[in-house]
């Protein structure tokens, strides 16, 4: 310790060196939809009218299915799930910018994004019901889903800078959450995009909370976007409730990346569902504000813009979901078709070989079983699958 401690300085301090800070910088957020049914015509994306009606369909799709998920697992048919309420125009707006050979790291909320690109519906299902098979993401160019939260970053920009040294045509793209951004393994992950021009997309949904942690608690930056400009990547803040402009705003992060500039995508959006079915949403949240985001209904939104262009009338809305329902009946019967899983594959499946430990607590549960069959009455009660 300084025997002889120096004055802290006279504040104010007529030292004039000159900050930047986030007031200096100007987050524009790209709309082509207004809330008002209005919108800028020179925006709209080049798209035929059956691909404008197919965007519609795969809305009202993750809205079906977010619906019948839940309900499935009240009834004791799924472990748990996270629904995507809400961020429809987010998750199928993006997925439409992908190809099939970008290769995607879901977060878990998008249902419509691993559909639209070749999961099927019977393996989703089961991967909420645990299984680790379908967490292979058969037929879909997929990783498996980033519950560690922002755990997949860096191996997006790993993934990502592979597919520029081979020279491919192509970019990995992540989902995350806003939650996500907060995580150490994010800002690694995009600092190293950055570093090395690896055609990566990080599409944030900014659904405002984490679990119940408001965006505004979480960080102290006024938007999502502006955080590229630390790592020398491309932001663009987008209004995540109007599909098109999502849709618009992942094919210039797209196209972008695969010039050799990675972009992180801030779609600003709302949940209005719980976390997952094992949250209660009323302890941390007023039913005002989620009337107000109801207010910005993605699909209403949409519908509004395809009835205005003619766009609509072809459509049967009541024939998709009825379509969409009987979809879902057959792959829950599929589900229940995949054979019964032995309790001892969980002890066996880690290891080629299992480790003394393991074996240990293999006997042990045995034993259990043996002293309290009851026990293996409550598990094979468990989901099927
Ligand atoms: C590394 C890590 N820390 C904590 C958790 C627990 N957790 C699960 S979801 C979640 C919040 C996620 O929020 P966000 O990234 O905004 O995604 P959202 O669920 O809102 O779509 C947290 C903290 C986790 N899964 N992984
Ligand atoms: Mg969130």
């Amino acid at each position: 310790m300084n025997e002889d401690p120096r004055p802290a300085p006279a504040r104010p301090i007529s030292a004039d060196a000159e900050t930047v800070s986030q007031d200096d910088v100007d987050v524009d957020t790209y709309r082509i939809l207004e809330p008002d049914g209005s919108y800028d015509a020179e925006r709209l994306p080049d798209l035929d009218d059956e691909t404008f009606r197919e965007l519609y369909r795969w809305m009202v799709l993750q809205r079906v299915f977010d619906n019948r998920a839940t309900k499935l697992q009240r009834r004791g048919k799924l472990g748990t799930y996270a629904s995507g309420r809400g961020q429809e125009a987010s998750i199928i707006g993006s997925a439409f910018a992908l190809s099939d050979q970008d290769r995607i790291f879901p977060y878990g909320r998008e249902a419509g994004t691993l559909l639209i690109h070749g999961l099927s519906m019977r393996d989703l299902l089961l991967y909420w019901r645990g299984l680790e098979d379908a967490s292979r993401m058969d037929g879909a160019n997929s990783f498996g889903v980033a519950i560690s939260i922002g755990s997949h970053v860096p191996v997006v920009t790993g993934t990502a800078w592979g597919m520029k040294l081979d020279d491919a045509d192509s970019v990995a793209f992540a989902n995350l959450g806003d939650g996500a951004t907060s995580t150490g393994a994010f800002h690694e992950g995009i600092n190293f995009a950055g570093v090395l021009d690896a055609p990566a997309v990080f599409f944030t949904q900014n659904n405002q909370y984490a679990i119940s942690l408001p965006f505004e608690e979480q960080t102290a930056a006024d938007t999502v976007a502006q955080k590229a400009l630390g790592y020398g990547i491309d932001g663009i803040r987008v209004d995540g409730n109007d599909v098109l402009a999502v849709y618009n705003a992942v094919l210039t992060a797209r196209e972008n990346a695969m010039d050799g500039t990675p972009t992180l995508v801030e779609a600003v959006t709302y949940r209005r569902a719980a976390h997952t079915t094992s949250d209660d949403p009323s302890r941390y949240r007023e039913r005002s504000e989620v009337e107000e985001w109801e207010k910005q209904d993605p699909l209403e939104r949409y519908r509004e813009f395809l009835q205005s262009e003619g766009l609509f009338e072809a459509i049967d809305e009541e024939a998709v979901r009825e379509e969409i329902d009987e979809m879902f009946d057959d792959a829950v019967a599929a589900a229940d078709e995949f054979a019964e899983r032995d309790v001892r594959e969980i002890f066996e499946h880690l290891h080629e070989e299992m480790p003394p430990e393991l074996r240990r607590q293999l006997s042990e549960y045995e034993e259990l079983l043996d002293e309290r069959p009851d026990m293996y009455e409550h598990i094979e009660q468990r989901p099927k699958g």
